[in-house]
């Protein structure tokens, strides 16, 4: 198994798009991580695990994360500059994210007491996974540092994207923190369901790693490392972020779990959500009252009121309303602040999130 770079295997790459070459790396890279160096006979039941984890839980997402690594690298590099060896370690650096993304979805679904994910039951809730599923959130972690100290420890950019991790590992696990402290089970106090809130658990769980991350590091990458420069893509890539978040709400309660993959919880987990926060700005006090009567509790007749409720206030029209604003407000912070940016790295991004069903 040692010889997989065979020409073969190049050949066929090299008629590959970016997403067909990022799908065609996470094989190699799982062998990596299970079979390639700790190779400690004793620790082979441990390995099979990672390995079962691993190709559990990394697969089967969008992919926009990860593949915006490659993606925003393209525009910032020329093509003429751009060697096999950095689109190599882009796709390492894109499946990084996907993992950062695995080891916190692992954990999410069993702090929301989510049913499935991506189509299929929740790692945690599969049979005889449980809780044993926290200790393979934190292998799913621990495979981002291996992968990135074996592929990049010898690049310009390496402490770099050691902090760049570190960082948004910590910013999302504040947004977390903010997002359960906010939704305690068995409070229905409708109070905290403000805007402002809402707009901190979402940067802070949400937008960083999913925008500004993949951006930033394929930044690092290309050699940009220049605050100011990091400081205006952050800006247009939190604003995206803070909607995308808004899309997952929305979608948590709208969205189709056939297409979503994934079944809402928001409204029995008590959840500080764009509907919710929204609802409470345009409620009349005997709508507030009833909401309080029904949000945060599990029995379906409850959720069914809240929904109804939702209706009511025409939430889906508030959303597209909204949507579209989110759209134009975006627009014209790429003009403005994308300065020497090329507007594609965002653009791009922006035209895989808009409108999304999933
Ligand atoms: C997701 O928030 C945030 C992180 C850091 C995983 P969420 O619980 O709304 O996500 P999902 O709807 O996918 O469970
Ligand atoms: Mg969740
Ligand atoms: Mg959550
Ligand atoms: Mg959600």
């Amino acid at each position: 198994m040692g010889d997989r770079a065979s020409n073969g295997s190049h050949c066929k790459k090299a008629l590959l798009s970016d997403a067909g070459l990022f799908e065609a790396h996470f094989e190699e890279l799982v062998w990596e991580l299970t079979e390639q160096d700790l190779t400690d006979p004793v620790l082979r039941d441990a390995m099979n695990r990672l390995k079962e984890v691993l190709l559990y839980n990394a697969p089967g997402g969008k992919r926009n994360r990860g593949l915006s690594v490659i993606g925003s690298l393209r525009e910032l590099v020329p093509p003429t500059k751009l060697t096999q060896d950095t689109v190599q370690r882009a796709l390492v650096v894109g499946w990084c994210i996907e993992l950062l993304q695995a080891f916190f979805l692992v954990a999410d679904d069993i702090m929301d007491a989510s049913v499935t994910r991506r189509g299929r039951p929740c790692w945690y809730k599969k049979d005889g996974i449980g809780l044993d599923a926290i200790n393979d959130a934190f292998l799913l972690e621990a495979s981002i540092y291996r992968l990135l100290r074996r592929h990049c420890r010898n690049q310009p950019y390496y402490v770099h994207l050691l902090e760049l991790f570190n960082e948004t590992s910590f910013q999302t696990e504040l947004g977390q923190a903010l997002d359960l402290m906010t939704a305690p089970p068995g409070h229905f106090d409708l109070n905290r369901f403000t805007m402002e809130r809402y707009k901190a658990i979402v940067k802070y769980k949400t937008a960083f790693y999913s925008f500004y991350l993949p951006v930033a590091a394929a930044m690092y990458m290309a050699g940009i490392k220049d605050e100011e420069e990091h400081r205006n893509a952050k800006l247009i890539l939190l604003e995206m972020g803070e909607f995308f978040q808004i899309q997952d709400d929305y979608l948590d309660c709208y969205g189709d779990p056939a297409v979503t993959g994934k079944v809402g919880t928001d409204i029995q987990d008590n959840k500080c959500s764009w509907l919710v926060v929204t609802a409470m700005e345009v409620l009349t006090p005997e709508q507030r009252t009833e909401l309080e009567a029904c949000y945060g509790r599990h029995d379906d007749a409850s959720v069914e009121k809240v929904k109804a409720l939702y209706d009511i206030l025409e939430m889906p029209s508030l959303y597209r309303k909204y949507e579209d604003e989110s759209y134009q407000r975006l627009q014209k912070l790429i003009a403005c602040h994308a300065q020497n940016l090329p507007h594609a790295v965002f653009l791009n991004f922006a035209k895989k999130i808009y409108k999304r069903k999933k």
